[in-house]
């Protein structure tokens, strides 16, 4: 509380508080079929990682049958989420990409 340099009175000091939004882990999930390059190059091109950290979570995936491609707040999640599905469609691969709160 700060003091009130006129009366010494206890003078409350609005200080807003900014909420941090609710954090999301996008995942991918490993399948049978989508060719390791393929995931390679959309960890890459959608969450810009470099070629030997875009290695290391395909291999991750591929043994441990998920794994986290970034944190985001909802919206951008639910915009890499969208985009990876629609671009794996769009070469006939099932990868997937889904979310959940981090
Ligand atoms: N399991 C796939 C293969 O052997 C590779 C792969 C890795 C697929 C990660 C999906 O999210 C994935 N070709």
């Amino acid at each position: 509380p700060d003091r009130d340099h006129d009366h010494g009175a206890v003078v409350e000091v609005a200080k807003p508080k900014l909420a941090r939004p609710p954090l999301y882990t996008v995942l991918l999930l490993n399948d049978d079929y989508t060719p390791m390059d393929f995931v390679i190059e959309v960890l890459m091109n959608f969450f810009s990682m470099n070629e030997e950290k875009a290695t290391q979570v395909m291999l991750h995936v591929h043994t441990r049958g998920r794994g986290v491609c970034g944190v985001y707040t909802r919206e951008v999640a639910e915009s890499k989420v969208a985009q990876v599905n629609d671009f794996a469609r769009m070469h006939q691969h099932p990868l997937l990409c889904t979310m959940e709160k981090a």
